[in-house]
Order: C-alpha cells, then sequence, then structure tokens
C-alpha cells in the first residue's frame, strides 16, 4: 500500500489536463467511486490494526492532494479556455471612443510664451510664492506708502519688519535671479501670483504671469521694443503691430503700456477691442537704477528692461476667451475647446 500511495502522488505531481472535461475524467479516475485513491480507503479496511494510524494519515494526505491537485488542473484549463475564446472576438469591430484628456489654455499659453522667449536666448527662472517683503516691493522700489503694500491689496502671512506674504508678482524672482546669476542676465519668470481682489470677468484673486528681465552693458529701450514685437508676432501672427503708451511703474524707468492691433478686425475697430482697434497686453520699461543698485549691480556700467504679463489674459486675446472665470470652472464644454492645441 505504500508503493501505491507514492507512486500516486508522484503521479499527481505531474497531471496536466488540455480541457475542462479531461480534468473532470482525471477526477474520476483517482476521487470517482471506483478511482484509485477511493480504492486505497477501501484496502485500509482490511489492513492490521498496527497500521491502521499511520496509514490513516497518509491516506488522508493523499486524498487532499488529489482534490487540491484536480481543482488546480481545472482552473488552469478553464483559463486555457477562457483566453482561447478571446481570441474568437471579432477584432474589426469599432473601439469605444476614448476620452483624451487636453493642456489647460493657461499652460498652453505659458507654454507657447516661454518657448518664444527661448528662442530669443532667455532661460526660465522659477521662486517662491511665498515670500518677503524685500523682494516683492522693497527691493524694486517700492515707497512705503504704496498702496499695494496695504492690507486690502496683498494678502500677508506675517507682519514685522520684513513681512511673509504671497507673492503679488513675479518680479520677485527676477530679484533673485540679480542676486545669484552672472552678468549679462536674460530670463523670463512664469508663476502663480496673488492680489486681494474681487472676482469678477475680467480680474481673480490668483492669476498667471510671465516677466521678463534682461541686463547688459548697453541695453537700450530700442532692445526691448524689438524683444517685444518679436514676441508679439509670433504669439499672435506676423501680421500683428506693436504701439507703445507712456505708464508709470515703481521698478522701471520710462515704463510703457504695449498694445497689439487687433487681429479679428486686422484694426479696423470692433467689439474684441472695443472699437480701437488694439488691445493691451503687457508692461514694460527700463529697469529703474535704484532697482539695479538694490541687488548690488552698478547702474552706471549696466542697464536693462524687463517686462510683465498676465497669461489669463494673452490667452483670452489670444483664443477670444470672454469671462476669465472660465479658466477656474474646469467646465469640460471649455476645456475641450483647446483640445487641438495640444
Ligand atoms: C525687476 C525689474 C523690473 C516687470 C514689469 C510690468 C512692467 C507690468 C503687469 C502686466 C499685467 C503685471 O500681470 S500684470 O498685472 N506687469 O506691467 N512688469 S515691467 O518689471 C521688473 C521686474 C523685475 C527686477
Amino acid at each position: 500500500m505504500k508503493e501505491r500511495i507514492e507512486a500516486i502522488s508522484k503521479e499527481l505531481e505531474q497531471l496536466k489536463a488540455d480541457s475542462v472535461a479531461a480534468a473532470e475524467e482525471l477526477r474520476i479516475r483517482f476521487l470517482g467511486k471506483k478511482g484509485e485513491v477511493t480504492q486505497l480507503f477501501e484496502e485500509f479496511r482490511t489492513i492490521a490494526p498496527e497500521y491502521k494510524k499511520e496509514f490513516g494519515r497518509r491516506l488522508n494526505e493523499l486524498k487532499n492532494l488529489a482534490t487540491a491537485r484536480i481543482e488546480e488542473i481545472k482552473a488552469a484549463a478553464e483559463e486555457a479556455n477562457n483566453s482561447a475564446s478571446a481570441s474568437k472576438t471579432d477584432l474589426t469591430v469599432p473601439g469605444d471612443p476614448m476620452n483624451l484628456g487636453s493642456r489647460h489654455p493657461v499652460s498652453i499659453a505659458r507654454k507657447d510664451i516661454l518657448d518664444i522667449f527661448n528662442r530669443l536666448g532667455y532661460t526660465v527662472a522659477e521662486g517662491p510664492e511665498i515670500e518677503d517683503d524685500y523682494h516683492v516691493f522693497e527691493a524694486l522700489n517700492f515707497p512705503v506708502d504704496h498702496p499695494a503694500r496695504e492690507m486690502q491689496d496683498t494678502f500677508f502671512i506675517s507682519s514685522g519688519i520684513n513681512p511673509i506674504l504671497l507673492r503679488t508678482h513675479t518680479s520677485s524672482v527676477q530679484v533673485r535671479s540679480m542676486e545669484k546669476m552672472e552678468l549679462p542676465i536674460r530670463v523670463v519668470c512664469p508663476g502663480r501670483v496673488f492680489r486681494n481682489e474681487a472676482i469678477s470677468a475680467r480680474a481673480h484673486c490668483i492669476f498667471h504671469q510671465v516677466e521678463g528681465l534682461y541686463i547688459d552693458q548697453n541695453v537700450t529701450f530700442a532692445d526691448m521694443k524689438q524683444a517685444i514685437l518679436m514676441f508679439a508676432k509670433e504669439m499672435f501672427g506676423p501680421e500683428t503691430q506693436i504701439r507703445m503708451r507712456p505708464s508709470y511703474f515703481p521698478f522701471t524707468e520710462p515704463s510703457a503700456e504695449v498694445d497689439v492691433s487687433c487681429n479679428i478686425c486686422k484694426g479696423k475697430g470692433c467689439n474684441i477691442c472695443k472699437g480701437t482697434g488694439w488691445l493691451e497686453i503687457l508692461g514694460c520699461g527700463m529697469v529703474d537704477p535704484n532697482v539695479l543698485e538694490a541687488s548690488g549691480i552698478d547702474s552706471k556700467k549696466y542697464s536693462g528692461f524687463a517686462f510683465g504679463m498676465g497669461v489669463e489674459r494673452i490667452a483670452m486675446l489670444k483664443w477670444q476667451v470672454k469671462d476669465l472665470r472660465n479658466y477656474f470652472e474646469n467646465d469640460l464644454r471649455f476645456l475641450k475647446e483647446f483640445e487641438a492645441n495640444l
């Protein structure tokens, strides 16, 4: 009996079945009414009592092994059967449409802006959204009583000599670039900015900017005008013209606001440009000597220009988005409009 138990165990280890029916046949062969294992249980009745304990244990082990192995073989056969029927699937049936995501218009505009300045030799610099008063206001020549420094305009995190706040512009990143980079400097600084404003179709308390800074010897207003003209043509089309209007910022002198010719009506006047033929896209100016000196740059030897733009605004003008709030609502009907711009 011992030899038979061992032989059946060995055979069970090596068994295979190529169908569920073959697995069932194996079950009958070993565990059926007249099966090999069942037979051994019959013979067990006749063995001498002193062997009963040992063979009882061995026989139960054999039965458990046979049951487990045949279950395993059956499951494997079922699995093989399923994948064989899967391969009979009609591969010509059209697939279910897949919902592809798309880039957010603000991301697309940000990338387009950075790519253009990258081709002009500008590298990208980023910095913290939580900043100190020094890098956001003090180093940028903001007078102590400037309204931007008031609670109504800026989100403060702490008070004191050099309060911590949410940056209101990415100019702080250019200040940090001036502190650590070697001259000449040519950087563009993209990022989120925060202003304590009521939300409307044209303003939001969080928005995105790209600012730029170029500092070298003999940098002139004409260089700035040329860089901005190049940017405008690349962004809004080769026919685009620019005009500059005098303006004021604490950190630049002289300063200007830049308009592009309206590419909807080609300058004739329409409801997008409110009949003027022009659309404001950015502010710019020659870096104020006080700003250069605050970061340890000799303003007698070096000069530079800077510019700043709102990314949401650029994207509104490029794709005629009427309400800024669309950018923050994540309505798929709006976002899907930009699928083609990946
Ligand atoms: C340094 C020196 C000068 C950055 C500049 C502007 C003009 C400007 C606004 C446009 C719309 C911000 O998003 S907006 O509200 N920006 O008009 N920004 S010049 O000037 C700098 C920056 C850093 C060290």
